[in-house]
This record gives structure tokens, sequence and C-alpha cells, in this order.
């Protein structure tokens, strides 16, 4: 019996109308991780598309060899030692002589090493500070990056613009740099900023002020996440960078800034429903009374291609189940279920949806 019934769960077919709601809803979720072909959206540190990035794969290039070059060396020796050396017929099985003490071999392992270790730091050294201390142009963009767990909350000062999880910055091109320097901070534990085609890891950690920049040499879209482990939901705190034509970036600003017109008739009683909720406690959105920063401003909510850090792709159906069951796409989530009745959930999507 055990294995008639084996048999018969392992040929039910793992996805399609027969699988429970669940699987497909979790399928939904990865298919935006794991469904990723396209090889420009692995975050490979050996692909660098951004000046610090393409520093630090020279450095790595330079130690990899530098260490692969000893391990050469000494994989020969210990390889020649064995072959040389091995058991023969005939041998009397005394001891070798047992040699004690020889300045000069002494002195050749110990400075040897000590001359590789000073050269990679000093390279080392001399990339950290080359990075840190690069001068910003005055056409740098600058952006604000404050994680949240488990998300990211990032604000344009200069252009005022604030949006989540998914930064925007232009292309930058060597003759007519635009670079985007980043001041990133914490609201409650440490985090890490890792986009690996872009720039090396670096923390946002509470009662500090860490920086990064990068310098992103083609357009596209590039992965990240949080490479801290931040509480439960760390795994499903990712990064999307966004890269654009200059053109293209000026036009994102453009529709980011641009405060939400008067709310349609139809969508009125959403944005009610909005008001009169606890929503406007954790956050903001332009033309309510919303300010709360515990939560993603929504005030764009629609331009972003995912919810919850890229937990889940953003769309009508996706959105209305997250303010349903938010921990159905993230266990463990900050957000609460805020029980609406069913009329009430929907009118509410039907105004989030408006907010582009
Ligand atoms: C206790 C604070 C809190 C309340 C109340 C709350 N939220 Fe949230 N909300 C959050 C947090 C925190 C997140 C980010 C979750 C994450 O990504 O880990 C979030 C995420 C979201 C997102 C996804 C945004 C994005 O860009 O990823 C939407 C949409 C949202 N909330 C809508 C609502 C609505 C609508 C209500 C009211 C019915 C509401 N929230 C009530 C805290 C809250
Ligand atoms: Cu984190």
């Amino acid at each position: 019996m055990p294995a008639a019934s084996t048999a018969n769960s392992r040929s039910r077919p793992i996805s399609g109308s027969g699988s429970p709601s669940w699987i497909r809803r979790v399928q939904g979720g990865v298919s935006l991780l794991a469904a990723a072909p396209d090889p420009a959206l692995i975050p490979s540190i050996f692909q660098p598309e951004s000046v610090p990035a393409e520093t630090i794969h020279q450095l790595s290039l330079f130690v990899l060899a530098v260490t692969a070059g000893i391990f050469l060396v000494v994989f020969g020796l210990i390889a020649y030692a064995t072959w040389r050396f091995r058991r023969r017929p005939g041998d009397d099985g005394r001891e070798p002589p047992q040699i004690y003490g020889s300045n000069p071999v002494e002195m050749a392992w110990t400075v040897v090493p000590l001359l590789i270790v000073v050269v990679l730091s000093l390279a080392t050294a001399r990339v950290i500070q080359e990075l840190q201390n690069a001068p910003m142009p005055p056409s740098a963009v600058e952006v604000e990056v404050i994680g949240h767990q488990w998300w990211w909350e990032i604000r344009y000062p200069k252009l005022g613009v604030v949006t989540a999880n998914e930064l925007h910055v232009p292309v930058s091109d060597p003759k007519e740099r635009r670079p985007t320097h980043l001041d990133l901070r914490s609201a409650d534990v440490i985090h890490s900023f890792w986009v690996p085609r872009l720039a090396g890891k670096t923390d946002l950690v509470p009662g500090r002020q860490n920086r990064l920049w990068i310098e992103p040499r083609r357009t596209g879209l590039f992965l990240g996440q949080c490479a801290e482990y931040c509480g439960t939901q760390h795994a499903k705190m990712l990064l999307r960078v966004v890269v654009h034509t200059p053109e293209d970036f000026a036009r994102w600003v453009a529709s980011q800034k641009s405060a939400p017109g008067p709310v349609p008739d139809p969508v009125a009683p959403g944005r009610r429903v909005f008001e009169q909720t606890a929503c406007i406690n954790c956050h903001a959105l332009d033309g309510t009374i919303a300010d709360g920063r515990f939560g993603p401003d929504l005030t764009h909510l629609m331009s972003r291609d995912t919810l919850g850090a890229g937990a889940v792709a953003n769309s009508r159906e996706t959105l209305k189940e997250w303010i349903r069951r938010p921990d159905r796409f993230k266990p463990g989530v900050l957000m609460p279920a805020m029980n609406l009745s069913d009329a009430e959930l929907n009118q509410l999507v039907d105004y989030l949806v408006t907010l582009r």
C-alpha cells in the first residue's frame, strides 16, 4: 500500500491545474529568481559592469594568480617528494638521515611568504583607498539607501524621489561620468548592500553612515541582495538595480516626482479604506495623510516590478494577496494582515493599482 501511494504521488504533475494553489503560488514567487535564463542577470563577481566592481575584479584576478602560483609550487614539491622518495623494493627500512636547522632554508620560507603577504596587502590597500577616496564629479547622482527588515528604502534627496527595493541610476560614460553615490544606513539591524556586478559589499550599520559608489558602463537590470543575515526574511531581501540611459533616467525621475493626480471617482472608496486603516501608520503616500516610514513608500507602487523586496512579481493579483496575507509570500514579514472584508480589499486594490 505505501509503495502504491508513493508512486501515485510521484506521478502527479508538479505544476498545472492539478497542484494545490500554494505550490503554484510558491512557484510564481520562485520563478522570479529561478527562471532567470538571461545570463546578464546572474550576479557574478567575474562579470563586472561598473567601475568599483571592475577594479575589484582585477585585484581578485591578481590575488588568484599569486595564490595559484603558490598552489602549483607547493603541490609540485609535495608531488615530487612523494614520487622521488616512495618506498622501493629493497629499501632497508631504516629512517633516513634527520637534518635539523638550516639557516638559508628557514630564511627563504620565512621571507618569501612575508613578501607575498606584503605585496597582496599593499595591492589591496591601494584598491581600497582608490575606491574610497575617488572624487565624485558634480554630475554624480546622490542616493540614500536605508536597510530595513526586510526591504530597502531608497531616497534621492536632491531629486525629491522616494522609492523602495529598486534602485534606478543612469549609465556612465567615461567621457561624461555619471556615477551614483550611495549613503548607506540602517533603521534596525546590520544589512549589507551587494550587487556583485556593480560593486563590492558594504554593510549598512545602525548609527553609522557608510558610503559606496557605482558607475555602471552598460544599461540593463542588475540583481543584488542583502548579504548580511538580518532575520527570518533575510533571504527575501532582494535588490534590483535598473541602469538607464540618461534620457530614460530623467524620464523615470520625472514620473516618480509627479504628484498623484486627483483620485478618480470610481476608486475614491478604496482611498478612504486606505486612509481609515493602519496602513497610514507604516506607509507614506503622497496626496494622502499617510506619512509612515516603517514600510515602503507607496506613492508610485505600481511602477515597481516586485513586491516585498523581490518576494513576488507585482501585479493586481499578487498585490491583493499580499495585503490579504503578506506572510504568504514572506513568512514572518513585519506587515500584519489587516483582516479587511472582501469588499474593502477589492476597493483598496482598485485604488492602489492606479498608483503608477
Ligand atoms: C505595521 C506596519 C504596517 C502596516 C499597518 C501595513 N504595512 Fe504594508 N508593509 C509594511 C512593511 C514593513 C512592508 C515591507 C515588507 C517587506 O518587504 O519585508 C510592507 C509592504 C507593503 C507593500 C509592498 C510594497 C513594496 O513595494 O514592496 C504594500 C503594497 C503594502 N505594504 C500595502 C499596505 C496596505 C495597503 C496596508 C493597509 C491595509 C498596509 N500595507 C499596512 C508595514 C506595514
Ligand atoms: Cu538584510
